[in-house]
């Protein structure tokens, strides 16, 4: 039984990972990264974002800041309350759950023209899912068989 017990630890192991590699990571502004002169908004649109996929912000340390703001702070540029700051140049930010997220620079002046971003992840589960969408749906799938399999064996195992 033991033995059976940790193959199936092993797969489930497997399908968990195979659903966390479904993340996405996406670097903001792509190869610009997180700098004054980019449309931000425009970087989004297109764009899916689901719970669990990463940000990352790239930039020079010190000279922007990553600061998580609300929705009034977003439109207002202000970074007073912010639920976070970073300056250190590498900043990945993990979308936990759905809504909506905001992120300014806090360094004056480069907010109000127009370096901020606001990345909307969707609900997960139905009608988030984007027409045509081949990338996401498989995955579960492909979990959901293998914990198949592995209940299976463990089943044949503890008949023998
Ligand atoms: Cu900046």
């Amino acid at each position: 039984m033991a033995n059976a017990l940790s193959l199936v630890a092993v797969l489930l192991c497997v399908a968990s990972y195979g659903a966390l590699s479904s993340a996405r990571t996406f670097t903001v502004g792509d190869d610009q990264g997180w700098m004054s002169g980019i449309d931000y908004t425009d970087w989004t649109s297109g764009k899916t974002f689901a719970v669990g996929d990463k940000l990352l912000f790239s930039y020079r340390s010190q000279e922007h800041t990553v600061t998580e703001v609300s929705k009034s702070g977003y439109y207002t540029c202000s970074g007073s309350g912010a639920l976070s700051d970073d300056t250190s140049g590498w900043t990945v930010v993990t979308l936990t759950g759905p809504g909506t997220r905001y992120f300014i620079c806090n360094v004056t002046g480069l907010c109000s023209s127009g370096m901020k971003l606001a990345v909307t992840v969707a609900e997960s589960g139905g009608g988030t899912v984007p027409s045509g969408a081949s990338g996401g749906a498989p995955t579960p799938g492909v979990g959901s068989a293998v914990v198949v399999v592995a209940t299976g064996v463990l089943i044949k195992l503890a008949l023998f």
